[in-house]
C-alpha cells in the first residue's frame, strides 16, 4: 500500500460554488458586451455544464441550443475573443470577493499543510480564474501552497479525460496511489478515476443528481466540526466532517 503524499483539488464546484453566480454571469456579461443577445439562464447553464471548458461550452451551446446563429468566418477567433472577455469579467467578479470557499475547504487545506501533505490543483478552467479565486479567498501567498496548478488548455483533452490529473501527477512525480482527488461532478470523477485516483466527492446544486459510481465517498459538503456533512454514499469511518483522518482512511481503503 502506498503512503498518501498529496491532495489534488478540482476548483469549480469543489473549492467554491463558482458556476451559477460566477462563470455563468461572466459568460452573460461577455455576450452583452459583444451585443449578441444571448442569455444563459441558471437552468440552461445546468445543461451546458455537460461540456467542460468555456470555449467548448460556447460551441456546444451553438450546436445544441442556438442553431440560428450565423457563424462568422473566423469562428475560432470569435470564440477565443468572446472567451477572453468572459475571463476578464470572471476575474473582476472574483476581485469583488462575492464567491466564498465552500464550507470546510480552508480548514482541510490548513490541516493538510500542517500534516505536511503536498497540494495541487487539477481543473478545466482558465489559469487566471484559479489565480483570481485563490488570491481573493485565501490570499496571494496561498498560490505557493499549490505545488502544481494544472489548468485549462495545458492538456489537449479536458475532463472527463484523465489528462489533467495525469499531467499534475507527472509534474509532482507521484503515482496515482500516492494521491487523492477532490471533485464535485460526473465529468470530474470520470477524469480522476480514469487517472486511477481515489476520489472524494462533495456535491452541489448542479451535480447532486450526477452518477458518482466509483467514488470513495459522496458528501453534501466537507463540513466543519460544528456543522457536519451529510453522508450520501460510502463509509465516513466514524467522522462527521472531512478532516485529514478521514482523508487518510479513505485513501487506505481505496488503495488497500
Ligand atoms: C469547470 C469547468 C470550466 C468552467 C469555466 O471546471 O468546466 O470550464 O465552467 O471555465 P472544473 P473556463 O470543475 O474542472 O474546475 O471558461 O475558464 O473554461
Ligand atoms: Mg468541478
Amino acid at each position: 500500500m502506498s503512503t498518501l503524499k498529496a491532495l489534488i483539488f478540482d476548483v469549480d464546484g469543489t473549492l467554491a460554488d463558482t458556476e451559477r453566480n460566477g462563470h455563468r454571469v461572466a459568460f452573460n456579461r461577455a455576450f452583452d458586451d459583444a451585443g449578441l443577445g444571448w442569455h444563459w439562464s441558471p437552468a440552461l447553464y445546468g445543461k451546458l455544464l455537460a461540456v467542460t471548458g468555456g470555449k467548448e461550452r460556447i460551441r456546444f451551446y451553438l450546436e445544441q441550443f442556438n442553431l440560428e446563429f450565423v457563424k462568422p468566418d473566423d469562428f475560432d477567433g470569435f470564440v477565443a475573443g468572446l472567451h477572453a472577455a468572459k475571463t476578464r469579467f470572471y476575474t473582476e467578479l472574483m476581485a469583488q470577493g462575492e464567491i466564498p470557499l465552500r464550507p470546510g475547504v480552508e480548514r482541510l487545506i490548513t490541516e493538510a499543510r500542517r500534516a505536511g501533505y503536498r497540494l495541487a490543483i487539477s481543473t478545466t478552467t482558465t489559469p487566471e480564474n484559479v489565480t483570481a479565486l485563490v488570491t481573493n479567498t485565501l490570499g496571494v501567498a496561498a498560490l505557493d501552497w499549490f505545488e502544481v496548478i494544472g489548468a485549462g488548455d495545458v492538456v489537449p483533452s479536458k475532463k472527463p479525460a484523465p489528462d489533467i490529473y495525469d499531467y499534475v501527477l507527472k509534474e509532482m512525480k507521484l503515482t496515482p496511489s500516492e494521491a487523492i482527488a477532490f471533485e464535485d461532478s460526473r465529468n470530474g470523477v470520470l477524469s480522476s478515476l480514469a487517472a486511477n485516483l481515489t476520489t472524494v466527492i462533495t456535491v452541489n446544486d448542479y451535480t447532486a443528481e450526477d452518477d458518482f459510481s466509483g467514488a470513495a465517498i459522496v458528501l453534501d459538503q466537507m463540513g466543519e466540526p460544528d456543522a457536519p456533512f451529510t453522508l450520501l454514499a460510502g463509509d465516513a469511518h466514524g467522522q462527521q466532517h472531512l478532516n485529514i483522518a478521514l482523508v487518510e482512511a479513505l485513501h487506505r481503503s481505496g488503495n488497500g
